[in-house]
């Protein structure tokens, strides 16, 4: 049975793999931790903490005090905050990295932390970008992120930690919402479709980037740190990735059950040069062949599904 502290646990992934989380290994096997409280499930169906990732004596204590064996490490600001703040993004996404993999090392943790689609940069292949390919990101969020790909590796092949990770795409849900990130608008599109029938992007027609539904997402999370270690050649970058779509397309699916629904453009220059500059779609072969990585919803699927429950959600 797994002892598992969380960091970021009130993010848009946080929020939805503790519960998950919770529900496999037991309420109390999960501690979540965020630098904020408030009166949601993750808070009040087990163990929480108050956790600045920056204070790294704060984590080893809690870490300690509940004797875990897992850390996911899910903290970090995102895309478009980090290019408002780049110091802030770098002190945060490196300096709670570097905390939560010494806290890990001292206590002997397995260890997982997500990378992104935005490790890549504009020199990247394009479509069906391989795993292991040129990464000179334009951003500082992509800095941080081949960065901690790299210092994860370090770790591992230096003290033997048990790190993992993925190279996540944007991710959809409705149970928390994302903030700061390029990919939101793939999110802001369901709340907008079912509040007022318009949206209004700020990501232009035509620029495609990888999208994955949250339960894909946390299975991926779950059967990576459930997998054989003797198995994984990339331990902490897979490429892994649901759907490739671009604004349009998703307005034409939320159409099929909404003719109503309207779409403009008023394209944000900074977030639209992010995603200039990340892959139109990733290739996720290594992650299916050195551990079975799948995924359930496509396009169509995690529509229907995503103005269900939102649609409940909003009533
Ligand atoms: C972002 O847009 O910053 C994130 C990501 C793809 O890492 N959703």
């Amino acid at each position: 049975m797994k002892k598992v502290l969380v960091t970021g646990s009130l993010g848009q992934i946080g929020t939805e793999l503790v519960s998950k989380l919770r529900s496999v290994y037991g309420d109390s096997n999960i501690i979540a931790t965020d630098i904020r409280s408030n009166d949601s499930d993750v808070v009040k169906s087990g163990p929480f903490e108050i956790l600045d990732v920056t204070d790294e004596q704060k984590m080893f204590d809690i870490a300690s005090k509940y004797k875990v064996d897992t850390i996911i490490h899910l903290a970090a600001l995102l895309s478009a905050t980090a290019e408002k703040k780049p110091l802030l993004a770098w002190n945060l996404n490196m300096g709670g990295l570097v905390n939560a993999l010494e806290t890990a090392r001292e206590l002997k943790c397995q260890f997982f932390t997500p990378s992104s689609i935005g490790a890549f940069g504009p020199s990247t292949p394009k479509d069906q970008t391989p795993q292991d390919t040129i990464q000179r990101p334009t951003t500082m969020y992509g800095v941080n992120k081949v960065s901690g790909e790299l210092l994860c590796d370090y770790y591992y092949h230096k003290f033997g930690l048990d790190t993992r990770g993925v190279r996540f795409p944007g991710l959809i849900s409705y149970e928390a919402e994302p903030g700061g990130g390029t990919t939101d608008y793939a999110v802001e599109i369901y709340y907008e479709a079912i509040r007022n029938r318009q949206y209004t992007s700020y990501i232009d027609k035509g620029t495609y980037m990888d999208m994955m539904y949250m339960p894909d997402a946390l299975n991926a999370i779950l059967d990576l740190m459930e997998a054989d270690g003797s198995k994984l050649i990339h331990r902490n970058a897979f490429n892994i990735t649901a759907m490739s779509f671009a604004p349009e397309d998703v307005a034409a699916e939320i159409q099929k059950h909404m003719p109503s629904f309207k779409m403009d453009y008023q394209v944000d220059p900074v977030r639209q040069a992010i995603a200039d500059s990340w892959p139109n779609s990733i290739d996720s072969s290594a992650a299916q062949r050195e551990w079975g990585f799948k995924t359930e919803y496509n396009l169509e699927k995690m529509t229907a599904d995503m103005l269900e429950k939102l649609g409940k959600k909003l009533q």
